[in-house]
Protein backbone atom coordinates (compact mmCIF):
# COMPACT_ATOMS: atom_id res chain seq x y z
CA UNK A 1 0.00 0.00 0.00
CA UNK A 2 1.58 3.58 -0.93
CA UNK A 3 1.12 5.92 1.85
CA UNK A 4 -1.81 8.64 0.48
CA UNK A 5 -0.42 11.63 -0.85
CA UNK A 6 -2.36 14.75 -2.25
CA UNK A 7 -2.05 15.13 -5.92
CA UNK A 8 -2.45 18.27 -7.84
CA UNK A 9 -3.54 17.61 -11.73
CA UNK A 10 -3.61 20.21 -14.48
CA UNK A 11 -5.35 20.10 -17.35
CA UNK A 12 -6.23 22.00 -20.54
CA UNK A 13 -8.76 21.06 -22.58
CA UNK A 14 -7.72 22.14 -25.85
CA UNK A 15 -9.95 20.40 -28.35
CA UNK A 16 -12.10 17.05 -28.58
CA UNK A 17 -12.08 14.57 -25.44
CA UNK A 18 -8.50 12.70 -24.91
CA UNK A 19 -6.90 15.55 -22.71
CA UNK A 20 -9.66 14.95 -19.91
CA UNK A 21 -10.60 11.87 -20.59
CA UNK A 22 -7.16 10.89 -19.54
CA UNK A 23 -6.83 13.42 -16.74
CA UNK A 24 -10.04 11.86 -15.37
CA UNK A 25 -9.27 8.82 -15.46
CA UNK A 26 -5.91 9.03 -13.72
CA UNK A 27 -8.07 10.99 -11.15
CA UNK A 28 -10.24 8.48 -10.80
CA UNK A 29 -7.84 5.93 -10.24
CA UNK A 30 -6.02 7.45 -8.04
CA UNK A 31 -8.53 8.24 -5.59
CA UNK A 32 -9.77 4.82 -5.84
CA UNK A 33 -6.43 3.89 -4.02
CA UNK A 34 -7.06 6.20 -1.31
CA UNK A 35 -4.71 9.06 -2.61
CA UNK A 36 -6.75 12.79 -2.80
CA UNK A 37 -6.78 14.69 -6.01
CA UNK A 38 -7.54 17.65 -6.85
CA UNK A 39 -7.82 18.23 -10.83
CA UNK A 40 -7.58 21.70 -12.16
CA UNK A 41 -9.57 22.03 -15.61
CA UNK A 42 -9.84 25.11 -17.77
CA UNK A 43 -13.12 24.16 -19.37
CA UNK A 44 -14.61 21.42 -16.99
CA UNK A 45 -17.99 21.35 -19.41
CA UNK A 46 -17.50 18.04 -20.91
CA UNK A 47 -17.27 16.18 -17.50
CA UNK A 48 -20.92 16.65 -16.96
CA UNK A 49 -21.31 14.10 -19.55
CA UNK A 50 -17.89 12.03 -19.02
CA UNK A 51 -18.82 11.93 -15.06
CA UNK A 52 -21.56 12.80 -14.00
CA UNK A 53 -21.96 11.13 -11.14
CA UNK A 54 -18.04 12.96 -9.98
CA UNK A 55 -15.38 10.53 -7.77
CA UNK A 56 -15.27 10.34 -3.98
CA UNK A 57 -11.37 11.77 -3.53
CA UNK A 58 -11.19 14.00 -6.40
CA UNK A 59 -12.05 17.62 -6.12
CA UNK A 60 -12.61 19.42 -9.76
CA UNK A 61 -11.10 23.17 -9.58
CA UNK A 62 -11.85 25.35 -12.19
CA UNK A 63 -8.58 26.45 -13.24
CA UNK A 64 -9.25 30.47 -13.57
CA UNK A 65 -6.60 32.74 -13.60
CA UNK A 66 -5.05 33.16 -11.17
CA UNK A 67 -6.54 29.75 -9.90
CA UNK A 68 -8.32 30.24 -6.39
CA UNK A 69 -5.54 28.67 -3.96
CA UNK A 70 -7.49 29.52 -1.35
CA UNK A 71 -10.52 28.11 -2.03
CA UNK A 72 -8.71 25.21 -3.09
CA UNK A 73 -7.23 25.00 0.59
CA UNK A 74 -3.61 24.60 -0.77
CA UNK A 75 -2.58 25.67 3.07
CA UNK A 76 -4.40 23.08 5.11
CA UNK A 77 -3.78 20.14 2.68
CA UNK A 78 -0.55 21.03 0.52
CA UNK A 79 0.33 19.48 -2.55
CA UNK A 80 3.01 16.41 -2.73
CA UNK A 81 2.52 15.45 -6.41
CA UNK A 82 1.79 18.54 -9.28
CA UNK A 83 0.83 16.20 -12.41
CA UNK A 84 1.40 18.50 -15.63
CA UNK A 85 -0.68 16.66 -18.54
CA UNK A 86 0.21 17.03 -22.03
CA UNK A 87 2.50 20.26 -21.82
CA UNK A 88 -0.43 22.16 -20.15
CA UNK A 89 2.21 24.54 -18.38
CA UNK A 90 0.98 24.63 -14.65
CA UNK A 91 -0.45 28.03 -12.95
CA UNK A 92 2.71 29.89 -11.73
CA UNK A 93 1.02 31.08 -9.03
CA UNK A 94 0.59 27.80 -8.19
CA UNK A 95 4.29 27.04 -8.55
CA UNK A 96 4.68 29.64 -6.72
CA UNK A 97 2.79 28.49 -3.64
CA UNK A 98 4.32 25.28 -4.08
CA UNK A 99 7.90 26.71 -3.67
CA UNK A 100 7.19 28.98 -0.82
CA UNK A 101 5.66 26.31 1.12
CA UNK A 102 8.73 24.01 0.21
CA UNK A 103 11.36 26.70 1.80
CA UNK A 104 9.23 26.31 4.88
CA UNK A 105 8.93 22.53 5.02
CA UNK A 106 12.14 21.39 3.19
CA UNK A 107 9.35 19.28 0.82
CA UNK A 108 9.38 20.04 -2.53
CA UNK A 109 6.56 18.13 -4.63
CA UNK A 110 7.17 15.76 -7.33
CA UNK A 111 6.58 17.01 -10.27
CA UNK A 112 5.63 15.31 -12.96
CA UNK A 113 5.12 16.20 -16.95
CA UNK A 114 2.38 13.23 -18.48
CA UNK A 115 2.91 12.97 -22.04
CA UNK A 116 0.74 11.52 -24.72
CA UNK A 117 0.72 7.64 -25.28
CA UNK A 118 2.89 6.45 -28.14
CA UNK A 119 4.13 2.94 -29.19
CA UNK A 120 7.52 4.75 -31.11
CA UNK A 121 11.10 3.75 -29.69
CA UNK A 122 11.66 7.15 -28.38
CA UNK A 123 9.13 6.76 -25.00
CA UNK A 124 11.07 4.14 -23.75
CA UNK A 125 14.27 6.68 -24.36
CA UNK A 126 12.64 9.56 -22.53
CA UNK A 127 10.44 8.14 -20.10
CA UNK A 128 11.28 8.84 -16.61
CA UNK A 129 13.98 11.73 -17.58
CA UNK A 130 14.30 14.88 -15.16
CA UNK A 131 14.02 17.97 -17.12
CA UNK A 132 15.37 20.84 -14.81
CA UNK A 133 13.18 23.76 -14.11
CA UNK A 134 15.14 26.91 -15.59
CA UNK A 135 13.66 30.01 -14.01
CA UNK A 136 10.99 31.25 -11.53
CA UNK A 137 10.18 30.34 -7.99
CA UNK A 138 10.97 26.42 -8.48
CA UNK A 139 14.52 27.33 -10.40
CA UNK A 140 16.55 24.38 -9.90
CA UNK A 141 13.82 21.60 -9.21
CA UNK A 142 13.33 18.58 -11.63
CA UNK A 143 10.29 17.99 -13.55
CA UNK A 144 9.93 14.35 -14.64
CA UNK A 145 8.81 12.95 -17.58
CA UNK A 146 6.27 10.16 -17.69
CA UNK A 147 5.64 8.67 -20.59
CA UNK A 148 2.44 5.77 -21.11
CA UNK A 149 2.89 2.79 -23.33
CA UNK A 150 3.06 -0.48 -24.05
CA UNK A 151 6.04 -2.16 -22.57
CA UNK A 152 7.38 -2.31 -19.15
CA UNK A 153 10.33 0.36 -20.10
CA UNK A 154 7.57 3.10 -20.17
CA UNK A 155 4.84 4.04 -17.79
CA UNK A 156 2.71 1.73 -19.03
CA UNK A 157 -1.70 1.97 -19.13
CA UNK A 158 -4.37 3.29 -17.42
CA UNK A 159 -6.11 0.14 -15.88
CA UNK A 160 -8.50 0.55 -12.84
CA UNK A 161 -8.38 -2.55 -10.49
CA UNK A 162 -10.81 -4.94 -11.30
CA UNK A 163 -11.23 -4.39 -14.91
CA UNK A 164 -10.57 -7.31 -16.47
CA UNK A 165 -13.60 -9.14 -13.93
CA UNK A 166 -16.02 -6.40 -14.50
CA UNK A 167 -15.52 -6.59 -18.67
CA UNK A 168 -16.14 -10.99 -18.08
CA UNK A 169 -19.24 -10.14 -16.36
CA UNK A 170 -20.57 -7.62 -18.45
CA UNK A 171 -24.15 -8.13 -19.45
CA UNK A 172 -24.79 -6.99 -23.08
CA UNK A 173 -28.73 -7.25 -22.94
CA UNK A 174 -29.09 -5.59 -19.21
CA UNK A 175 -26.65 -2.18 -21.03
CA UNK A 176 -28.37 -2.31 -23.86
CA UNK A 177 -31.69 -2.10 -22.76
CA UNK A 178 -30.53 0.30 -20.16
CA UNK A 179 -29.58 2.29 -23.12
CA UNK A 180 -32.72 2.20 -24.86
CA UNK A 181 -30.79 0.44 -27.52
CA UNK A 182 -32.42 -2.85 -28.89
CA UNK A 183 -31.14 -6.03 -29.02
CA UNK A 184 -29.39 -7.46 -31.77
CA UNK A 185 -30.84 -9.77 -34.06
CA UNK A 186 -29.02 -13.16 -33.36
CA UNK A 187 -30.80 -15.28 -35.26
CA UNK A 188 -30.27 -13.19 -38.38
CA UNK A 189 -26.80 -12.74 -37.45
CA UNK A 190 -26.53 -9.10 -36.82
CA UNK A 191 -23.11 -7.25 -36.03
CA UNK A 192 -22.68 -4.33 -33.23
CA UNK A 193 -20.34 -1.86 -34.35
CA UNK A 194 -19.15 1.14 -32.87
CA UNK A 195 -18.08 4.02 -34.49
CA UNK A 196 -15.74 6.94 -33.42
CA UNK A 197 -13.32 8.81 -35.38
CA UNK A 198 -12.53 12.35 -36.78
CA UNK A 199 -13.77 12.67 -40.59
CA UNK A 200 -11.45 9.51 -42.05
CA UNK A 201 -12.02 10.17 -46.25
CA UNK A 202 -12.86 6.51 -46.33
CA UNK A 203 -15.60 6.62 -44.11
CA UNK A 204 -17.93 6.93 -47.07
CA UNK A 205 -16.46 3.49 -48.69
CA UNK A 206 -16.88 2.29 -44.72
CA UNK A 207 -20.52 2.99 -45.09
CA UNK A 208 -20.62 1.74 -48.56
CA UNK A 209 -18.48 -1.56 -47.38
CA UNK A 210 -21.15 -2.17 -45.29
CA UNK A 211 -24.41 -1.36 -47.16
CA UNK A 212 -23.47 -3.89 -49.49
CA UNK A 213 -21.64 -6.33 -47.88
CA UNK A 214 -23.04 -5.96 -44.10
CA UNK A 215 -19.53 -7.65 -41.84
CA UNK A 216 -18.87 -10.70 -44.11
CA UNK A 217 -22.03 -11.24 -45.03
CA UNK A 218 -24.24 -9.99 -41.83
CA UNK A 219 -25.68 -7.10 -41.21
CA UNK A 220 -24.34 -4.22 -39.14
CA UNK A 221 -25.66 -1.85 -36.84
CA UNK A 222 -23.82 0.69 -36.65
CA UNK A 223 -23.60 2.59 -33.30
CA UNK A 224 -22.14 6.39 -33.81
CA UNK A 225 -20.49 8.00 -31.02
CA UNK A 226 -22.01 11.97 -30.40
CA UNK A 227 -20.06 14.66 -32.00
CA UNK A 228 -17.56 14.68 -34.67
CA UNK A 229 -18.34 10.73 -35.66
CA UNK A 230 -22.29 11.95 -35.96
CA UNK A 231 -21.63 14.49 -37.97
CA UNK A 232 -19.78 12.89 -40.50
CA UNK A 233 -21.88 10.50 -41.27
CA UNK A 234 -24.89 12.17 -41.08
CA UNK A 235 -23.23 14.71 -44.05
CA UNK A 236 -22.30 11.91 -45.73
CA UNK A 237 -25.60 10.29 -45.43
CA UNK A 238 -26.95 13.56 -46.52
CA UNK A 239 -25.13 14.30 -49.00
CA UNK A 240 -24.40 11.42 -50.69
CA UNK A 241 -27.75 10.31 -53.28
CA UNK A 242 -26.32 6.85 -53.75
CA UNK A 243 -25.31 6.06 -50.71
CA UNK A 244 -28.36 7.39 -49.00
CA UNK A 245 -30.24 5.48 -51.50
CA UNK A 246 -28.15 2.18 -50.54
CA UNK A 247 -28.36 3.50 -47.15
CA UNK A 248 -32.13 3.72 -47.52
CA UNK A 249 -32.83 0.44 -49.58
CA UNK A 250 -30.66 -2.40 -48.34
CA UNK A 251 -30.95 -4.20 -44.62
CA UNK A 252 -27.46 -4.87 -44.49
CA UNK A 253 -26.72 -1.58 -42.51
CA UNK A 254 -28.40 0.50 -40.06
CA UNK A 255 -26.96 3.24 -38.38
CA UNK A 256 -28.24 4.62 -34.41
CA UNK A 257 -26.45 7.88 -32.88
CA UNK A 258 -25.65 8.09 -29.47
CA UNK A 259 -25.93 10.68 -27.31
CA UNK A 260 -23.27 11.42 -25.10
CA UNK A 261 -22.23 8.87 -22.71
CA UNK A 262 -20.42 8.72 -19.33
CA UNK A 263 -17.04 7.19 -19.53
CA UNK A 264 -18.37 4.37 -17.84
CA UNK A 265 -20.97 4.16 -20.55
CA UNK A 266 -18.13 4.79 -23.62
CA UNK A 267 -16.37 1.39 -22.35
CA UNK A 268 -19.38 -0.19 -21.83
CA UNK A 269 -20.33 0.36 -25.22
CA UNK A 270 -17.09 -1.38 -27.03
CA UNK A 271 -17.98 -4.25 -24.94
CA UNK A 272 -20.89 -4.54 -26.07
CA UNK A 273 -19.98 -3.89 -29.81
CA UNK A 274 -19.02 -7.19 -31.75
CA UNK A 275 -16.36 -4.66 -33.71
CA UNK A 276 -14.95 -1.19 -32.57
CA UNK A 277 -13.80 1.75 -34.45
CA UNK A 278 -11.87 4.71 -31.96
CA UNK A 279 -9.98 7.57 -32.57
CA UNK A 280 -7.06 9.40 -30.18
CA UNK A 281 -5.43 7.66 -27.67
CA UNK A 282 -7.96 7.40 -24.99
CA UNK A 283 -10.65 5.18 -26.79
CA UNK A 284 -7.40 3.14 -28.17
CA UNK A 285 -6.73 2.10 -25.06
CA UNK A 286 -10.29 1.21 -23.56
CA UNK A 287 -10.63 -1.06 -27.24
CA UNK A 288 -7.28 -2.78 -25.86
CA UNK A 289 -9.72 -3.45 -22.61
CA UNK A 290 -12.31 -4.31 -24.53
CA UNK A 291 -10.52 -7.13 -26.56
CA UNK A 292 -12.99 -7.13 -29.52
CA UNK A 293 -11.75 -6.19 -33.08
CA UNK A 294 -10.87 -2.42 -33.11
CA UNK A 295 -9.54 -0.51 -35.57
CA UNK A 296 -8.07 3.11 -34.78
CA UNK A 297 -7.87 6.08 -36.45
CA UNK A 298 -5.17 8.83 -35.16
CA UNK A 299 -5.68 12.63 -34.79
CA UNK A 300 -4.26 13.45 -37.81
CA UNK A 301 -0.88 15.59 -38.20
CA UNK A 302 -0.40 18.59 -40.47
CA UNK A 303 3.10 16.68 -41.10
CA UNK A 304 1.77 12.88 -41.09
CA UNK A 305 3.62 12.32 -37.71
CA UNK A 306 0.88 9.90 -36.82
CA UNK A 307 1.98 7.90 -39.47
CA UNK A 308 4.86 6.41 -37.93
CA UNK A 309 3.14 6.33 -34.88
CA UNK A 310 0.60 4.19 -36.41
CA UNK A 311 3.03 1.78 -37.77
CA UNK A 312 4.46 1.98 -34.49
CA UNK A 313 1.53 0.72 -32.82
CA UNK A 314 0.70 -1.96 -35.14
CA UNK A 315 4.33 -3.27 -35.30
CA UNK A 316 4.13 -3.74 -31.20
CA UNK A 317 0.27 -5.44 -32.22
CA UNK A 318 2.16 -7.98 -34.23
CA UNK A 319 -0.79 -6.83 -36.70
CA UNK A 320 -1.46 -9.15 -39.41
CA UNK A 321 -1.24 -7.65 -43.11
CA UNK A 322 -4.76 -7.50 -43.38
CA UNK A 323 -4.86 -4.92 -40.15
CA UNK A 324 -2.19 -3.11 -41.38
CA UNK A 325 -4.00 -3.29 -45.03
CA UNK A 326 -6.93 -1.66 -43.16
CA UNK A 327 -5.34 0.75 -41.02
CA UNK A 328 -3.37 2.45 -43.74
CA UNK A 329 -6.37 3.44 -45.99
CA UNK A 330 -8.56 4.17 -42.68
CA UNK A 331 -5.72 6.70 -41.70
CA UNK A 332 -5.08 8.09 -44.91
CA UNK A 333 -4.32 11.66 -45.28
CA UNK A 334 -7.59 14.69 -46.54
CA UNK A 335 -6.44 15.42 -49.81
CA UNK A 336 -4.35 11.98 -50.95
CA UNK A 337 -4.47 11.86 -54.67
CA UNK A 338 -5.93 8.81 -54.93
CA UNK A 339 -9.80 7.89 -53.30
CA UNK A 340 -9.59 5.78 -50.32
CA UNK A 341 -10.15 1.93 -51.46
CA UNK A 342 -11.04 0.19 -48.08
CA UNK A 343 -9.97 -3.61 -47.90
CA UNK A 344 -12.34 -6.10 -46.75
CA UNK A 345 -12.89 -6.57 -42.74
CA UNK A 346 -11.58 -9.66 -41.36
CA UNK A 347 -12.67 -9.52 -37.65
CA UNK A 348 -11.70 -12.86 -36.79
CA UNK A 349 -8.21 -12.18 -37.14
CA UNK A 350 -8.02 -9.76 -35.69
CA UNK A 351 -9.86 -10.02 -32.80
CA UNK A 352 -7.19 -13.01 -32.21
CA UNK A 353 -4.21 -10.37 -32.52
CA UNK A 354 -6.15 -8.22 -30.13
CA UNK A 355 -6.64 -10.89 -27.42
CA UNK A 356 -2.74 -12.03 -27.44
CA UNK A 357 -1.74 -7.98 -27.25
CA UNK A 358 -4.36 -7.70 -24.10
CA UNK A 359 -2.90 -10.35 -22.66
CA UNK A 360 0.51 -8.68 -22.66
CA UNK A 361 -0.62 -6.03 -21.25
CA UNK A 362 -2.31 -7.75 -18.24
CA UNK A 363 0.79 -8.97 -17.04
CA UNK A 364 2.26 -5.93 -17.15
CA UNK A 365 1.78 -3.42 -14.05
CA UNK A 366 -0.75 -0.53 -15.00
CA UNK A 367 0.07 2.88 -15.45
CA UNK A 368 -0.85 4.06 -11.81
CA UNK A 369 0.81 1.79 -9.61
CA UNK A 370 4.18 2.50 -12.09
CA UNK A 371 3.51 6.26 -11.30
CA UNK A 372 2.97 6.31 -7.31
CA UNK A 373 6.08 3.91 -7.13
CA UNK A 374 8.14 5.92 -9.65
CA UNK A 375 6.75 8.97 -7.21
CA UNK A 376 7.32 7.00 -4.15
CA UNK A 377 11.41 6.78 -5.52
CA UNK A 378 11.29 10.71 -6.02
CA UNK A 379 9.83 11.81 -2.47
O1 LIG B 1 -11.40 12.83 -28.19
P1 LIG B 1 -10.17 12.27 -28.78
O2 LIG B 1 -10.09 12.38 -30.22
O3 LIG B 1 -8.92 12.95 -28.13
C1 LIG B 1 -7.76 13.24 -28.92
C2 LIG B 1 -6.57 12.54 -28.35
O4 LIG B 1 -6.47 12.65 -26.98
C3 LIG B 1 -5.31 13.09 -28.97
O5 LIG B 1 -4.21 12.66 -28.26
C4 LIG B 1 -5.28 14.58 -28.94
O6 LIG B 1 -4.13 15.00 -29.54
C5 LIG B 1 -6.49 15.08 -29.65
O7 LIG B 1 -7.66 14.63 -29.00
C6 LIG B 1 -6.50 16.60 -29.66
O8 LIG B 1 -10.04 10.70 -28.43
P2 LIG B 1 -9.70 9.92 -27.08
O9 LIG B 1 -8.29 10.16 -26.69
O10 LIG B 1 -10.11 8.56 -27.30
O11 LIG B 1 -10.63 10.58 -25.98
C7 LIG B 1 -12.01 10.44 -25.98
C8 LIG B 1 -12.52 10.44 -24.56
O12 LIG B 1 -13.92 10.73 -24.54
C9 LIG B 1 -12.37 9.08 -23.90
O13 LIG B 1 -12.00 9.26 -22.54
C10 LIG B 1 -13.77 8.49 -23.96
C11 LIG B 1 -14.60 9.73 -23.82
N1 LIG B 1 -15.97 9.62 -24.33
C12 LIG B 1 -17.01 9.46 -23.42
O14 LIG B 1 -16.76 9.39 -22.21
N2 LIG B 1 -18.30 9.41 -23.87
C13 LIG B 1 -18.60 9.50 -25.20
O15 LIG B 1 -19.79 9.44 -25.56
C14 LIG B 1 -17.52 9.64 -26.13
C15 LIG B 1 -17.82 9.72 -27.60
C16 LIG B 1 -16.22 9.71 -25.66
Amino acid sequence: MTDVRTWDIFCKVIDNFGDIGVCWRLAADLAARGHRVRLWVDDTSALRWMAPAGCEGVRVLPWSEPPDLAAAGLAQQPCDVMVEAFGCEIAPEFIADCAHHASATGQKPVWINLEYLSAEAYVARCHALPSPVQGGPAAGWLKWFFYPGFTDSTGGLLRESGLPERRAHFDRNAWLAAQGLAQPDLAGGEQLVSLFCYEPPALGALLAQFGEHGLQGRPVRLLVAAGRATQAVKSLINNETALKRKHDGRKLLSISYLPLLSQQDFDHLLWACDMNFVRGEDSLVRALWAGQPFVWQLYPQLDAAHLDKLQAFLDWLQAPASLRAFHAAWNQPEGSATAPVLPALEPPAWQACALVARQRLLVQDELCTRLTSFVAKKR
